[in-house]
């Protein structure tokens, strides 16, 4: 091939250049959420080639070497020459920036707004990407590196299916991180599945564990004819169903396509979950405004019409009605403009009226052929609503007023005297001894105490109404200022660093597991933006002629024995808790901001229904669910004191 390039090639080098000088604009970041999203784009056009009808089924492989496979059964890429840039279509959809458009007008591609960059942008940051396509018995195969044109689309042989497929490596030189993770892939695709009725995802790891001899490669395979019914029934599966049937609405209005399930459970939290062009929207938008217009009002037009609302009685307001419901609510549509902070709310306005009108027809219908089950909810959402009441007087008790108006700290607080929440921290502490050592220990300055007497309450199985008596809870939501739930204002927070600090010990864990459920579930901002932490109390101390070390975990304590010598004089002391340590040793090993070792608690946005599943699978009423976790998660564990 001639070396001139013609002025559409110097454009395609440069389009792609552009990618690899700033990969963050193009796919967010090149951190290990970037690595995975090269997958998710050209699962994503798989994806669009399923919904337009031609393909049934996505196979995504882990290489050995990291490298990735994605094969589809659609028609495969036009391997024809496209007039206008004098190149075939296939060498167009993966050297050309945002040509991945696939469909003119009609059919929905997946991947939308910022999220569609295509799949010219994973061939830019790819080390090398190799495309091969399947049509009218032949084999085409095109090979790129760096986005650069290897050689031309040519036939390599004969073949008997149609299809594309393609393989890729990121590149070293972009990503920090290359290694695949095998769960996280699994999470995306079992989503996907359950948003694509009766596509069947793949996904297997031909990487063998490090030090293990080759073992059969891990698969997964999903597979779901009920759609984001099943992804309803898979989120409920570890919760008691307040009745067996999933409501399920479908229909289109105004070119939206629309699809919604839900099912009530018997806890106190929602779990809804939106979804455009298969995009998770975490930040909701038009659609999940319609979707709450159209519950709220259903549900109380049928109140009245049933007479469990008199006409002179206030209207259940939508947080009754959703408490302890999961649902879906997914939406196709052609053009999606994406809004807010992380471009992850729907802004398109037919979509509320679209949602709006599909589930308000269909629920209407619904509710009137089953009217037991519409009983269920509705005194659900009656005693939701008495709680909320009651809750509303405890809540006015625990809304952070003004010094003036006499609502004072938590007693138990040993608050720090710097007043700038930036400069401050407040450690959590387990019991009233490693409370009182931890309040000699600190730097008054900085650091606030508030000790707590045990075990907390575990919110996943209680109301508001109880959660907000309790004094445990009531003292943390005071000494953080922030309030809770709809009140939560992260402006109002009196500490930029929240730190829970427990023993290293199996009763320790389970405090620290039942704090975070009740951040996760009234004050999630806390942990989204990075404000809370976890303490990490040394493990060992080891003794020898006078010198002293600390161990974080059992193979720094190896470390430190080879490098001391392991003899008769070393005293070797495991901690089995923090009132082990005076308060000099608390202070020099866990709390001094120079020395301390702190673990930020992070939350993968992506994951949000994983998340949630996770909690209430850990902490809530079913106990087989548990068992499985634990049963399946219990080799990750590390130095367990049983
Ligand atoms: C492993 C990743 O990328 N599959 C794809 C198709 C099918 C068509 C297509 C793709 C024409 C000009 C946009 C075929 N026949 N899997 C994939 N399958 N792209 S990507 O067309 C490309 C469009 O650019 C296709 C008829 N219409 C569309």
């Amino acid at each position: 091939m001639s070396k001139d390039y013609g002025a559409d090639q110097i454009q395609i080098l440069e389009g792609l250049e552009a990618v690899r000088k700033r990969p963050g604009m193009y796919i967010g970041s090149t951190s290990s959420r970037g690595l995975h999203h090269l997958v998710y784009e050209i699962v994503d056009n798989a994806v669009d080639e399923a919904l337009a009808g031609y393909c049934n089924t996505i196979d995504v492989s882990i290489n050995p070497d990291n490298s990735i496979t994605v094969i589809d059964n659609g028609r495969g890429i036009p391997v024809e020459i496209n007039k206008k840039k004098g190149i075939s279509t296939v060498e167009v959809v993966f050297t050309i920036l945002h040509a991945g458009g696939k469909f003119g007008g009609g059919g929905y591609k997946v991947s939308g707004g910022l999220h569609g960059v295509g799949a010219s942008v994973v061939n830019a940051l790819s080390e090398y990407l190799e495309v091969t396509v399947e049509v009218d018995g032949k084999m085409y195969k095109q090979r790129y590196e760096r986005g650069k044109v290897i050689e031309p689309l040519r036939v390599v042989g004969d073949s008997d299916r149609t299809g594309t497929t393609v393989t890729f490596l990121p590149d070293g030189d972009i990503f920090e991180e290359t290694v695949y993770d095998y769960d996280i892939l699994k999470q995306r695709l079992r989503e996907m599945a359950f948003l694509t009725k009766g596509l069947k995802i793949i996904l297997r790891d031909l990487r063998s564990e490090e030090g293990e001899e080759a073992t059969e490669p891990k698969v997964k395979e999903f597979h779901y004819e009920g759609g984001i019914k099943e992804y309803v029934q898979y989120l409920n599966n570890h919760k008691k169903n307040l009745y067996p049937e999933i409501i399920y609405c479908e229909g289109t209005r105004d070119s939206v396509y629309v699809e919604v399930a839900l099912q009530h459970n018997d806890s106190y939290t929602e779990s809804c979950y939106s979804f455009v062009n298969n995009i998770t929207t975490p930040e909701g938008g038009t659609h999940y405004t319609g979707f709450k217009n159209a519950i709220t009002k259903t549900f109380n037009d049928f109140a009245r019409k049933m007479k469990y609302l008199k006409d002179n009685e206030a209207n259940l307001s939508g947080e009754d009605i959703r408490e302890g419901l999961t649902a879906i609510i997914s939406i196709k549509l052609p053009d999606p403009q994406f809004e807010g902070q992380t471009k992850q709310k729907l802004g398109n306005s037919e979509a509320r009226g679209a949602v709006d009108s599909v589930v308000s027809e269909q629920l209407t219908y619904f509710l009137e052929q089953n009217p037991s089950v519409a009983k269920i909810i509705l005194e659900k959402a009656v005693l939701a609503q008495r709680a909320r009441d009651a809750a509303r007087k405890a809540r006015d008790l625990t809304r952070r007023k003004t010094a003036l108006e006499g609502m004072s700290l938590p007693g138990k607080l040993a608050d720090c005297s710097d007043k700038d929440p930036k400069n401050c921290e407040i450690y959590i502490v387990e019991g009233d001894s490693a409370g009182g050592s931890a309040k000699t220990a600190r730097s008054r300055a900085t650091q606030a105490i508030l000790p707590l007497r045990g075990k907390i309450l575990n919110v996943e199985k209680s109301r508001l109404d109880k959660i907000l008596v309790n004094n445990e809870i009531k003292a943390m939501i005071t000494a953080f200022g922030t309030g809770i739930s709809d009140d939560f204002d992260i402006s109002k927070l009196r500490y930029h660093k929240i730190i829970i600090m427990t023993d290293a010990d199996v009763d320790g864990a389970h405090i620290s597991t039942l704090l975070l459920t009740f951040l996760y579930r009234f004050m999630p901002e806390l942990i989204r933006e990075g404000y809370v932490y976890l303490a990490q109390p040394p493990l060992y101390k080891v003794e020898k002629n006078k010198q002293v070390w600390y161990a974080y975990s059992d193979e720094e304590l190896n470390n430190i024995l080879l490098q001391v010598g392991r003899d008769q004089n070393n005293k070797i002391q495991r901690y089995k808790g923090l009132g082990e340590m005076d308060a000099e040793q608390l202070w020099e090993t866990t709390m001094d901001p120079e020395r301390r070792v702190l673990l930020r608690v992070k939350m993968d946005e992506e994951n949000s229904s994983e998340i949630d599943l996770t909690f209430t699978t850990l902490m809530g009423d079913n106990v087989e669910p548990r068992r499985e976790f634990i049963e399946a998660n219990a080799k990750y564990v590390k130095n367990l004191d049983i």
